[in-house]
């Protein structure tokens, strides 16, 4: 028989790589040399990423958990403003492993709420991982979940019918540059009908010393993260770079309130992408662009919600005003 299903999955890996190698060139073109951290989420970096979770410098997870968890009942009523038994989706932008959000799903089903969770990620193995873990600690919990990227994920759900809650925690919105972040709240802000909420994790401005040290940490897993960019192109477009001859190098600019991170060639190099059929002259100390990691005041997440047609219902924040929960209407 005809096996569709692979058959569809085959097309959009294929359309996948095409967009990929196409990203790689056009971003190594470039004067300054630019690649989307959007590609750091292989199953690898996905993993290195839950390590980075874990790190003593990296303060965002943990703090968002301590957000989520001393103000979940406040935080639930704020995402269900009308009929508590109204049925709802709760679709979850970059699911991860749903730690943070186990919170919530747990508080949720406690206080008797109908409603189904929708984990999108673009990583599989993430997701599979997450599913298995619900059916173990949630076994109540209706899970739907959903492996694309945002976009698809959104076009899927704006054609069901029902109240949305859509969920983008662990400040994922600090990796827009302000352009991509105000077209990205716009597609959210679009479909939705007058009581569905958005809740959105804003990492908060605050000690710069404190913010550089989550992405430059002791241990060098922030480094290894950002180095697998460059292991991923030579796994997936059979490309040659020779990771003893890259570093990662990061800091924050606290006028610009951005961690900006880079890779940078420690020696004057050339680089070969078969799969492009090119190669890639890298000056010594010459730097790739890989990330943009924003840091917000509370002015600022007003003003861009409202450029964005949404208005701040609510703002949770942690004792140490490190991180901010922000629940948005349209
Ligand atoms: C996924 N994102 C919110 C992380 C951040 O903090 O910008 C990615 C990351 N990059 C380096 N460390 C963590």
């Amino acid at each position: 028989p005809l096996d569709v299903a692979a058959e569809q999955q085959a097309e959009t890996e294929n359309q996948e790589l095409e967009t990929l190698k196409k990203h790689v060139a056009d971003g190594l073109r470039r004067p300054q040399k630019t690649l989307s951290s959007m590609y750091f989420y292989d199953d690898e970096g996905s993993r290195l990423f839950q390590q980075i979770m874990a790190l003593p410098e990296y303060y965002p997870t943990r703090t968002e958990f301590q957000l989520l968890t001393q103000h979940q009942a406040a935080l639930s009523a704020a995402l269900r403003p009308t009929n508590t038994q109204e049925p709802f989706f709760l679709l979850e932008l970059g699911a991860g492993d749903g730690l943070k959000t186990k919170i919530l799903l747990r508080y949720l089903l406690e206080t008797n709420a109908d409603f189904t969770y929708v984990p999108v990620d673009i990583s599989g193995a993430a997701l599979d991982g997450l599913s298995a873990s619900l059916r173990d600690e949630l076994p109540a919990l209706r899970v739907e979940p959903i492996v694309a990227d945002y976009s698809a994920a959104l076009r899927l759900m704006a054609a069901r019918t029902g109240r949305k809650v859509v969920l983008f925690l662990g400040s994922n919105i600090g990796n827009f540059l302000p352009s991509d972040r105000l077209a990205f709240l716009r597609t959210l802000a679009e479909p939705l009908s007058p009581n569905d909420r958005l809740l959105i994790g804003f990492d908060l401005q605050k000690d710069p010393r404190i913010i550089r040290a989550a992405y430059d940490d002791a241990q060098g897993v922030t480094a290894a993260f950002n180095l697998n960019l460059l292991a991923r192109f030579n796994r997936e477009l059979r490309a040659d770079f020779d990771l003893a001859h890259w570093q990662h190098y990061t800091d924050y600019d606290p006028l610009a309130g951005t961690v900006r991170s880079f890779l940078v060639s420690t020696r004057a190099q050339v680089v070969h992408i078969a799969a492009l059929n090119q190669v890639f002259h890298f000056a010594a100390w010459e730097t790739i662009h890989t990330e943009n990691s924003y840091k917000f005041t509370a002015p600022q997440i007003r003003a861009i919600a409202a450029e964005a047609g949404l208005t701040v219902t609510e703002l949770f924040t942690d004792e140490q005003e490190y991180f901010a929960d922000v629940v948005l209407r349209p």
